[in-house]
């Protein structure tokens, strides 16, 4: 019998290719003479995408037909990254495909570049949520993740005479071939207006919302494939649009230009992301995304219900909510809500369903980052959450008052309301008490927050809290970026380890072995040497691949401290000056990252590094030996470029503020080596790969308090340190900026007078670890022999380990086969 292969599922080398030609004529409509890299790109995504959607709507028919138990993980970000090769590797048909386009006559290479990635998210919160996305699937556990579709995502950053300048991004410019739009199932979201309390017909007293505005959430879907399984899950992101009747009602009031408004109001409601790690005080809009997203998604999960079943009453049954942070927090009141006023359901049960639904990650300690409303803010555009909330906390302080009579200031300090001056709600009380769990996300962080940031509320109901030390995803970031490396582990241990990251323990027995350190190395030189080319061929400049690539890519941020490396460069600078015949290794500091746009240190960081980079780049004393590169636009595309290209992975935050790190998991899996201090994960990964194989320089989160309760005083190390004198006043000389003294003034300032994150207090500490890092890089055995330990000893730090305990400890959520049906 001859076998016909459908066009849209078959796999074979024929199939695709024929696939490809299709897509290209019947949905891009254009044929190959004058089809643009875009429109191959297109039709090359689309056939991938046909691929999916078998697997997708079995999946979503399985989940449909029974009972099962789906996690919903709420986020106001998901920073999917490009979604083609991720795709590719999980459907297994990476190299298959690759020869298709080929054997099409085109280059894959330049197709995949094509692709705009989403970049709905600012960082590591936001990446979080995408590599538990794809856990989640890989696991095979049912989940929707619910978030804002964004027209415009994070900003595309320029540098122009060494300033950031920030781009809109404008992702959906040439159509997302990855979502499906589904307007017919729209929902209606209310703003503003007033309450109105009213009995009903069997003399209930209840409330019913009046707004001034409705707001239509219309969902666009993208299946999230797991690794070698039919599991795809369901990325589900809220566009906010007028709704139909907005014209109609315009005629008919007479009001045209209200009505006009109305609708560029809703519509502004997913215009933009908020680029956020600035405070976010009481910007209204911010409010009104948190809240359409949340209800929108809430009122989904309840018509999800009551499709499978006909009682709200087993609600938290049916859905597993995650808060990922408090963005989503207002949800805890929303769905109060819903089930009191809409689905006539009692207080007392509507609460317990609600906290039995609701569980909250805390992500921050820092507390400038804490959300909280303005009150009068909050009551305009919310009027019948604030009543709810209002509720809530009544019941709450009093089972307060019943533990702790007459102790007022921890009722004050618990409360959902700050009074201390204009009245707030705090969010993540709310978070705390609509939850049934509440954790946070290293074992440092974990403990911090029951200590400090949530200590009230840890006294109280210490059962809830639990710690789930973040992962990151191996597929993407192992398979995908480092295909290479990949391809050494398989041949070594097999492919198992892709879904069971521990067993990269097996390579330990290598370690002994000179042609697999050889084969290690070469590895990481070939990865190298390309970005080498890449930085040449983007940005023009020379960079040396046998030097130590030394990298700090994350948000820039003074608690991150990217300005303590850039005092070390400058040491190090100022050492070779000093004798330009001095033995050092050579080395490339690479940095990225994006500033707040209205953060001014954070830009004047940025302009410090790149006007560093000026003088030691063409510095002829340098000779080459020392080279510094701010590369600009950091996202996910570029992340999968770099990590696997690092020696080294600077983690340097001062201790206490970085609550995990994500992208210290990412180095290290791909064989960089960390210096770092005791923060976050960093003390995890430093257990795991073992304190000889790690650079451990700084003060300790309890040191870190002390000096600051006994009074730091940065002057005192400036004057004891003649080293980090000379570096200090040589910024101050205007030596980097062509003899303007004023230019760094407000940054060394601010080093000098406060230094709140205490670089001056670890400067010797860090530049003696530099030195020893210098000193293992001259052994290339050694430091072969410690990246490969780094490397295998990660296994810990995988998302599906993270998302495993997620499902046991909080969701109770459990795997469900999907059968494929033809
Ligand atoms: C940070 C800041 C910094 C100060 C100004 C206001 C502000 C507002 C928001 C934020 C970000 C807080 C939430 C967040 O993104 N946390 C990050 O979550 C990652 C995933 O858990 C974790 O790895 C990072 O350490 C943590 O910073």
């Amino acid at each position: 019998t001859i076998k016909v292969e459908d066009d849209r599922t078959g796999l074979s080398l024929e199939t695709l290719k024929r696939a490809i030609a299709d897509n290209l004529f019947y949905i891009q409509g254009k044929y190959p003479a004058i089809a643009t890299k875009n429109d191959f790109y297109m039709a090359l995504a689309y056939t991938v995408r046909d691929r999916l959607l078998q697997r997708w709507l079995n999946t979503t028919e399985t989940y449909l037909k029974s009972k099962v138990k789906v996690v919903c993980y709420l986020s106001a970000e998901f920073l999917m990254g490009p979604h083609l090769s991720n795709n590719l590797v999980n459907l297994g048909i990476y190299d298959q495909v690759r020869r298709a386009v080929e054997e099409s006559g085109l280059d894959f290479v330049e197709l995949r570049e094509q692709e705009e990635e989403p970049g709905l998210g600012n960082g590591g919160l936001g990446r979080l949520a995408a590599c538990y996305m794809d856990s989640l699937a890989s696991l095979e556990i049912p989940a929707i993740g619910y978030g804002i579709r964004y027209e415009f995502g994070i900003f595309d950053q320029e540098i122009r005479d060494g300033w950031q300048i920030e781009i809109t991004d404008k992702w959906l410019r040439y159509g997302n071939p990855w979502e499906i739009e589904r307007p017919e199932a729209s929902i209606d979201v209310k703003f503003g207006g007033y309450t109105q309390a009213y009995n009903d017909e069997n003399g209930h007293y209840r409330v019913r919302w009046i707004p001034d505005i409705i707001v239509k959430g219309v969902p666009y879907d993208t299946p999230i494939l797991g690794y070698k399984v039919n599991t795809a899950n369901t990325l589900r992101l809220w566009k906010a649009e007028a709704p139909e009747s907005f014209e109609f009602e315009a005629f008919n009031v007479g009001d045209y230009y209200g009505a006009v408004n109305e609708k560029v109001v809703a519509e502004n409601i997913t215009k933009v992301l908020y680029p956020n790690d600035e405070p976010i005080q009481g910007k209204q809009l911010r409010l009104q995304q948190q809240y359409f997203f949340v209800s929108c998604s809430l009122q989904d999960m309840i018509r999800l219900h009551l499709h499978r079943q006909d009682s709200l009453d087993n609600f938290h049954e049916s859905f597993a909510v995650q808060l990922n942070d408090t963005h989503p927090a207002i949800g805890v009141a929303e769905l109060m809500r819903l089930l009191v006023d809409e689905h006539q359901i009692d207080w007392d049960r509507a609460w317990q369903i609600t906290q039995n639904t609701f569980a909250y990650t805390n992500h921050t300690l820092l507390p400038e980052a804490l959300e909280k409303w303005p009150l009068s803010l909050f009551g305009r555009l919310l009027p019948r959450h604030l009543q709810i909330i209002y509720e809530i906390n009544q019941r709450f302080l009093g089972q307060v008052r019943a533990k702790y009579p007459d102790d007022h200031q921890r009722i004050a300090r618990l409360s959902l309301i700050d009074e201390s001056g204009e009245k707030y709600i705090r969010m993540a009380h709310l978070a705390s008490v609509g939850s049934h769990a509440i954790n946070g996300v290293a074992a440092l962080h974990t403990k911090l927050l029951q200590q400090d940031v949530l200590r009230d509320f840890y006294e109280l109901w210490p059962e809830k809290f639990t710690n789930k030390t973040n992962g990151v995803t191996p597929r993407r970031w192992i398979v995908v970026s480092n295909p290479k490396l990949a391809e050494l582990i398989n041949r070594k241990i097999g492919t198992n380890w892709i879904k069971h990251l521990e067993e990269l323990k097996q390579l330990e027995a290598f370690v002994e072995d000179a042609e697999f350190r050889q084969q290690w190395r070469q590895i990481k030189q070939d990865i190298k040497r390309d970005l080498a080319e890449y930085v040449k061929k983007n940005h023009a400049i020379d960079i040396n691949p046998q030097s130590l690539f030394d990298v700090q890519v994350k948000r820039i941020h003074e608690y991150k401290r990217q300005h303590l490396n850039a005092l070390y460069i400058i040491t190090l600078y100022n050492q070779i000056k000093q004798n330009p015949n001095i033995d050092v290794v050579p080395r490339t500091f690479i940095f990225g990252g994006k500033a707040a746009p209205g953060y001014f240190m954070a830009k004047l960081i940025i302009k410090l590094i790149n006007s560093v980079a000026q003088v030691v780049n063409n510095d002829p004393d340098v000779r080459e030996r020392l080279k510094v590169v701010f590369l600009p636009d950091y996202n996910v595309r570029f992340g999968q470029r770099v990590y696997p290209a690092a020696d080294l992975s600077e983690q340097i935050s001062t201790a206490g503020k970085e609550a995990s790190g994500t992208g210290n998991m990412k180095f290290s899996m791909n064989g960089a080596l960390t210096i770092g201090t005791l923060d976050g994960a960093n003390i995890e990964i430093r257990e795991e790969v073992g304190a000889e194989n790690f650079f451990l320089f700084g003060l300790t989160t309890p040191e870190v308090y002390a000096l600051k309760a006994k009074g730091y005083n940065p002057w005192d190390y400036y004057h004891a340190n003649s080293q980090l004198k000379t570096v200090i006043d040589l910024i101050s000389s205007g030596f980097f900026s062509h003899g303007d003294t004023n230019l760094f003034r407000p940054l060394v300032d601010s080093l000098l007078y406060h230094d709140q994150y205490m670089l001056f207090a670890d400067y010797q500490s860090y530049v003696d670890c530099q030195e020893q890092v210098n000193q293992a890089y001259r052994d290339e055995e050694k430091w072969t022999r410690m990246s490969i330990l780094n490397a295998v000893r990660m296994g810990k730090f995988s998302s599906d380990r993270a998302i495993r305990e997620y499902c046991q400890e909080i969701w109770n959520a459990q795997p469900v086969n999907v059968e494929m049906q033809e």
